[in-house]
């Protein structure tokens, strides 16, 4: 069993398996390594400078012949030259989060990028769909960092009736079994996070690796629901204060808070302090492996329940 969809197709990937860009963490590095391992790798551009991306994707080509992405975090206030930057380094594909990559669209097709926007719901995704997305990434809000309202299991489906393009499903989905299960909703390729945060080639601080490792099942917090972005992370002392920001609805107190609070979990380690996002399937992440191997994991486990499951129905 391959698992070959029309994703494998559309960007010339082995396996159906896309790594989350998550920002501070998804360096060229892991993104490299992922798409050694017949998945898409993604760089996590974030708020990161101009400058700094562009030495990424160029690090990344050396890493890798196989293709890539970067990620654009659409709410970062210089996203309109990171897009020109991208466009005159080339890359294979672009995810989008937090917002509507429409006005981006054009110019990156044009340069035959892929452009796979990351939508959390049905109406948004028929939009972008209609202006030529290439495939849409569903993340649920079992997902790190900035969710939408709707779970990974009603998400996927809704999206698949809707678009006629292929449906990515993301949100907590760490294994063969998540994976599989996507696929019986209809999804023709998986998107990954929290797991590559625990790859060998992930660049993080290893006390938030091994904070990830030890996560158990209620241990993520959704927080800065005041602001009108709310963020998965590890329950820690810093969302325990703004859980209470959030309480006493001080969204201006919770963005102050929460500024580089990412940058101080991924690069520098703290645990009480840094913002640890992740999501739910932290739970289910028990050990460093490379990145390649994690891949093989995932595929052999779905290919498993898969077969197992076709023989069930016979
Ligand atoms: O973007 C993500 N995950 C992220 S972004 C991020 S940085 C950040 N930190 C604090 C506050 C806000 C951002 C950390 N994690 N995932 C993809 C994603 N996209 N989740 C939700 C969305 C989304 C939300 C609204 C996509 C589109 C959208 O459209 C609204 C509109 O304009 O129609």
């Amino acid at each position: 069993m391959a698992l070959r969809t029309r994703l494998t197709e559309l960007l010339g990937i082995e396996y159906p398996i896309i790594q989350g860009g998550m920002a501070w963490t998804a360096t060229a590095e892991l993104a490299a390594a992922v798409s050694n391992g017949g998945g898409l790798g993604i760089i996590g551009a974030g708020h990161m400078p101009t400058a700094i991306l562009r030495d990424q994707i160029r690090l990344a080509k050396q890493l890798t012949d196989k293709p890539f992405g970067v990620n654009l975090m659409l709410l970062t206030p210089h996203i309109d030259e990171l897009v020109d930057m991208v466009l005159e380094e080339g890359v294979h594909a672009v995810t989008t989060g937090a917002g509507n990559p429409g006005k981006y669209m054009d110019s990156l097709m044009a340069k035959g990028i892929k452009v796979l926007p990351i939508a959390p719901s049905v109406a948004l995704a028929k939009r972008l769909e209609s202006i030529g997305a290439d495939a849409i990434i569903g993340e649920g809000m079992e997902a790190g960092g900035h969710i939408g309202e709707l779970t990974t299991m009603v998400l996927t489906p809704q999206l698949v009736d809707a678009v006629q393009i292929p449906v990515i499903a993301a949100g907590g989905i760490a294994d063969g079994r998540g994976m599989a299960a996507a696929f019986a909703l209809g999804a023709e390729g998986v998107q990954v996070g929290t797991r590559f945060m625990c790859a060998v080639e992930c660049t993080i601080h290893p006390d938030i690796k091994a904070r990830i490792i030890k996560a158990k099942d209620r241990d993520t917090v959704v927080t800065g629901n005041s602001t009108g972005h709310p963020v998965r992370v590890i329950k820690n002392k810093l969302s325990k204060m703004i859980e209470e920001l959030d309480k006493d609805n001080r969204p201006e107190a919770v963005e102050e808070l929460g500024a580089g609070k990412l940058a101080a979990a991924m690069r520098d380690g703290d645990l009480h302090m840094g913002s640890l996002m992740a999501g739910q399937a932290a739970a289910m992440v028990c050990a460093i492996q490379p990145a390649a191997e994690i891949i093989l994991e995932i595929m052999s486990g779905a290919e498993e329940v898969l077969g197992r499951l076709g023989t069930l129905a016979e």
